[in-house]
């Protein structure tokens, strides 16, 4: 019925009440449904010219319901009239009527129902209409009706009547005589004002007037004194009048989407309301009138402006359901704990941070939804987990000592040389390069750029008298560390962005500035980020004015552009959304086309996130040069301000319990300190020793997750099972494999062997070298300098060739084997030759880490059949689902989507761009085709091919890899992509430009009757339904997201 709100909630109730009565009106009658599927198999029935045929079967004299729904018919069959002596029930919803049929009439001194919903009617005849005088039940809804006829007036029995979705602008007077009506639907018209026709129906119990622009309701509207249900969604209400309080039977009352700023005071004496929705209106303060109401069972004040929740709401005791979400409520009152029986409590998006004590007390509460407040007490982590969660930290909290621990993860990003690592060095070492501070810099020429050691993680006491303490994670801007970098960003933090002023020009902002912006966004939204220029010094200070002044304008630029972007794009899904259904996907040229209204709701909904949660870019530009201790001072004294300020990070000040902290000390200590991971069980032990039970665990180490002292991906499958607490040796790990450069590399390796000989005499096994002898050297540098091209070309090497690079982390056999497996769960490489889990039987193993991967196209001997290389048209019919991404694409996500789908395909050839394989005997391919300025996003693709008949292998091929993508997207909640199916007639024709099916139908079922859907870029051509939707849906919509990475932020 109304607006999206009101759908979820015509409670189960409702649908309940309705399911019964019709059940009641058809019990035991004699019935027929009638289908032309089965007469003409795979027609395409609502776009085929010829409407179908339907022919009455003999002798059915006697049926009562016959049922015609779903036919595409324009007439009905011939001799219905006739024929059907006792029908009572006709059914002759979603066909193509553009009239009633004349036969119905013949039908009318015996036909008691009558459903015509889901036609084309812009008429209805007066003659027939009067003919259908016993008629009990009448839907019209879902037409093309301007108006309704007099004789409306005639159908003196007429109980139930559904107009909805119309176009009606009026109703006929002669609609009062209708004394027995009980229910009415007169929403989604266009009245103007509330029908007077209706104040005479007293007998009226159900009422939904949802969706016309009323703007306000009679005084008299207190003669539906037998009112139960009343829809009142959207229809533009400033007020109601004080008769609207007479409306003493009132059960469920729907009043959300209008413009109310309160009630009248006398509403308390809608004594029987159990159901009241008043969201998306303009309250401001909680309307007292509901206080007195003790019967409400469901109050939903989503969406309003309400600051706070009185204490007299434990007045209402009988209370199942609350829904608060996106107020501006501070703090709930201590009372609230008292509505014990609640069973849906619904706060999220508004300004809570502490939640009163006793919470356990709510103890029914199923459905609890918390995200999007500042949370300190109980923390965020524990929040979310629940209310047996709260009340256990509540408990824990009020036996223990707190303690405050005040930390904050910073991460130090920017393009290389930009002047993080010498940065963070004068920051955190107090030190001033140069030592002579900012006086004699000519004398003193910076010191020669140091090797970049890749990623590195110290902590500093930035504030030794409050506590204060940073952990600074110094992020490499190589781009061969792009594809680790993202592990670390994680919400929460704060980001600080360094340019190097004195080569930055406005032409390098996007290199510099803008794609880091983008990329911080799209992993972490609602970010903190600082922008830091270093290289002051070298900078004349007009210059130094206007470099920053352009930075300040552009980023002002990009996030302007982003936003409206989004906004147009959200608007585009809202007109969707105002259009029904059937309009949507009656046509494949409309927007949307197809698409459900769930994943349409889904999609605006992310639309609002990502609007929503935009960076957090704290300006000006902080000029700084690590040669001036004062300046340096300047920044120090502006981060420690940044990380104090409540509003920003609320979390630093807030109270730990003591069993978090132990937790953390036990990590920290002698022997668990030494080694590269714990598993989540060797933590758990740790957490009982602390005093945490399990469950409680993942708070805690969520908690330290995000300030930064530990990493443990909780939303990866692949790596929940490891909790990372010596941070430096995984980074020092990790940087031997994306330090690209081929000296330091050879380097590692001849230092690697040059204690090989002890390993051989101790019985370890080397596959590579024998024992060191002189001669050998020359041999040995040659051998492994082949080594280190390969890796730098391709990505390949062997295990053995890794240990070498790892010698100083290794110390048995067995501490190779995890590294290589951990390498393959962050996705950073996997192994050519060994099926998972399976032993490789004594050959060397390679591994193939795809960042590498410098050849254009991949070795096209894996490619056969219906090749599409070159642009050629294709033999067999081609499957090929795209992702565009229009803001940013994930650095690396083609490397790390590369490994991700090693598990799913055989006889591989890799490209730097390219990908083919099989899944069994089916080619894939996958592409990533990089943007090409403003009109051309970057692209990732994955097709397939088959011939029609066998189309479902080729979509068996790409469904678990797309399904793949997925999953790895959701690690990127701020990022915005489309995802798109390619025509495959476009594609066989070698169109350039093919036309895209909107991607959320690969989550859809077919739909019913369809076989073929018009391919809109050539009008005539018809696309089978098989290219378009997969055999079965997928599981997660492309479009959705679970914001996996925020989880504990957002559920
Ligand atoms: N004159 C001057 N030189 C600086 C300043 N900051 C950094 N440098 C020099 O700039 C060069 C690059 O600095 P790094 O700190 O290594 O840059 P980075 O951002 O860590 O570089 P990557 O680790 O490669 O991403 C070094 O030679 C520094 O000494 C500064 O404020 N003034
Ligand atoms: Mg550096």
């Amino acid at each position: 019925m109304a607006g999206t709100d009101s759908g979820n909630l015509k409670t189960v109730r409702l649908w309940r009440d309705a399911a019964l009565r019709a059940r009641k009106l058809r019990s035991n009658l004699r019935q027929l449904t009638l289908s032309a599927a089965g007469g003409c198999p795979g027609t395409d029935q609502l776009d085929s010219p010829d409407a179908p045929l339907l022919v009455l079967p003999a002798n059915i004299g006697d049926i009562e319901v016959l049922n015609l729904g779903n036919n595409g018919l324009e007439e009905v069959p011939d001799g219905l009239g006739s024929a059907l002596g006792s029908l009572r029930v006709l059914v002759l919803r979603r066909n193509r009527f553009a009239r009633l049929p004349p036969a119905v009439a013949e039908l009318g001194h015996h036909l008691t129902e009558l459903d015509v919903s889901h036609n084309r009617l812009t008429v209805l005849s007066a003659e027939v209409v009067s003919a259908l005088r016993e008629l009990r039940k009448l839907n019209l809804s879902h037409n093309q009706l301007p108006a309704l006829p007099a004789q409306l007036g005639a159908l003196i029995h007429l109980e139930e009547l559904d107009v909805s979705f119309n176009r009606l602008a009026h109703l006929p007077d002669s609609l009062s005589c209708l004394s027995r009506l009980r229910a009415v639907d007169v929403d989604h018209n266009q009245l103007t004002a509330f029908p007077w026709q209706l104040l005479q129906l007293a007998a009226l119990e159900e009422l939904d007037v949802s969706s016309n622009r009323l703007r306000g309701l009679p005084e008299d509207i207190s003669a539906l004194r037998a009112l139960k249900i009343l829809w009142l969604s959207g229809t533009e209400l400033g007020t109601l009048p004080s008769g609207f309080c007479e409306l003493a039977s009132l059960e469920s009352l729907m009043l959300d989407n209008n413009g109310l700023q309160a009630l009248p005071a006398q509403f308390s004496r809608l004594q029987r309301l159990k159901m009241l929705n008043l969201s998306s209106n303009l309250l401001q303060e909680f309307p007292a009138a509901l206080l007195p109401l003790a019967g409400l069972e469901e109050l939903y004040l989503s969406r309003n402006q309400l600051t706070s929740v009185p204490s007299l709401i434990s007045g209402l005791g009988r209370l199942l359901t609350l829904w608060l979400d996106n107020n501006r409520i501070r703090y709930l009152p201590d009372s609230i704990v008292e509505l014990t029986g609640l069973e849906e409590l619904v706060l999220q998006g508004n300004q809570i941070a502490v939640l009163p004590d006793n919470f356990g007390q709510l103890s029914r509460v199923g459905l609890w939804k918390i995200k999007d407040n500042p949370l300190i007490q109980p923390p965020y982590e524990v929040c979310m987990k629940g209310i047996p969660y709260i009340a256990a930290y509540q408990k824990e909290l009020a036996h223990s000592q707190p303690a405050v621990q005040p930390r904050l993860k910073l991460l130090l990003m920017g393009y290389k040389a930009a002047g993080k690592t010498l940065l963070r060095h004068c920051l955190t070492e107090d030190r001033v390069e140069g030592n002579q501070g900012g006086e004699d810099k000519k004398s003193h020429p910076p010191s020669p750029p140091p090797v970049s050691k890749g990623i590195e993680v110290t902590s500093w006491t930035a504030d030794a008298s409050r506590g204060l303490r940073f952990i600074v994670y110094d992020l490499a801007g190589d781009d061969s560390y792009e594809v680790i970098q993202p592990f670390f960003l994680s919400p929460g933090a704060l980001y600080v962005l360094v340019v190097n002023l004195a080569t930055y020009e406005p032409l390098r902002f996007p290199t510099t500035v803008g794609s880091f912006l983008h990329r911080v966004g799209a992993r972490v939204p609602h970010a903190v980020v600082c922008i830091v220029g270093t290289h002051a010094d070298l900078c004349g200070e007009q210059e130094l004015e206007e470099k920053c002044l352009d930075i300040h304008r552009q980023i002002a630029l990009q996030e302007k552009h982003d936003a409206e972007g989004l906004s147009r794009l959200a608007q585009v899904v809202d007109e969707a959304l105002a259009r029904d259904f059937e309009l949507r996907s009656a046509s494949p040229h409309a927007a949307y086309y197809g698409v459900s209204d769930k994943n349409l709701r889904r999609r605006k909904a992310h639309f609002q996130y990502l609007l929503n949660h935009r960076l957090q870019i704290l300006s000006p530009v902080l000029p700084v040069s690590c040669r001036d201790p004062r300046q340096l001072q300047r920044l120090r004294d502006k981060l420690l301000s940044v990380a104090e300020h409540r509003e920003i990070f609320p979390n630093l000040h807030r109270v730990l319990p003591r069993s978090w902290q132990v937790l953390e000390e036990l990590h920290f200590q002698p022997p668990q300190a030494q080694r590269l991971w714990l598993s989540w069980w060797d933590s758990a032990r740790l957490g009982l020793q602390a005093g945490l039970t399990e469950d409680r665990l993942q708070s805690a180490l969520s908690y330290l997750h995000e300030s930064g002292k530990l990493l443990y991906f909780e939303d990866s499958p692949a790596l929940k099972e490891h909790v990372f607490h010596n941070l430096s040796r995984l980074i020092d790990i990790l940087n031997v494999f994306f330090q690209r450069d081929p000296s330091l590399l050879l380097h590692k390796l001849l230092l690697g062997t040059s204690g090989e000989g002890e390993a051989e005499s101790r019985g370890e096994s080397s596959p590579l070298m024998a024992p060191p002898a002189p001669s050998q050297d020359a041999l040995r540098a040659t051998q492994l300098h082949h080594y280190v091209e390969g890796f730098l070309l391709h990505g390949l090497l062997p295990a053995h060739v890794i240990r070498l690079l790892l010698k100083p982390h290794i110390q048995a056999q067995q501490d190779l084997q995890l590294l290589l497996e951990l390498l393959e769960k962050m996705g950073l490489c996997y192994c050519l030759n060994k099926a998972k889990g399976k032993p490789l039987n004594g050959s060397t193993a390679w591994y193939k880490f795809p960042c590498y991967v410098q050849n254009e196209v991949p070795h096209a001997e894996a490619w056969i059949n219906g090749t599409n290389l070159a642009g050629q048209s294709f033999v067999a019919e081609q499957l090929q689902i795209e992702y565009s991404f229009p803001f940013t694409f994930p650095p690396s996500l083609f490397a790390r989507y590369s490994v991700q789908i090693n598990s799913h395909v055989v006889h591989r050839s890799d490209g730097k761009l390219q990908i083919f394989a099989y899944r069994g005997k089916v080619p894939v391919v996958v592409s990533y085709r990089p943007a090409k300025g403003v009109l051309q996003p970057d692209t990732l693709s994955i097709a397939s091919h088959a011939s029609l008949p066998n189309i479902w292998t080729a979509w068996q091929a790409i469904t678990p890899l797309v399904e793949e993508l997925n999953v790895l997207l959701q690690e990127w909640p701020g990022l915005h992509y489309t995802v798109h199916i390619l025509c495959s007639k476009c594609l066989k024709r070698g169109s350039p430009n093919p036309h895209a099916f909107p991607g959320e139908l690969l989550s859809q079922p077919r739909p019913e009757g369809v076989a073929e859907i018009i391919c809109p870029k050539n009008g005539s051509e018809r696309v089978n339904v098989a290219l378009v939707y997969p055999p079965t849906p997928t599981v997660i919509s492309p479009c959705s997201k679970k914001n996996v990475g925020e989880k504990h932020r957002n559920q």
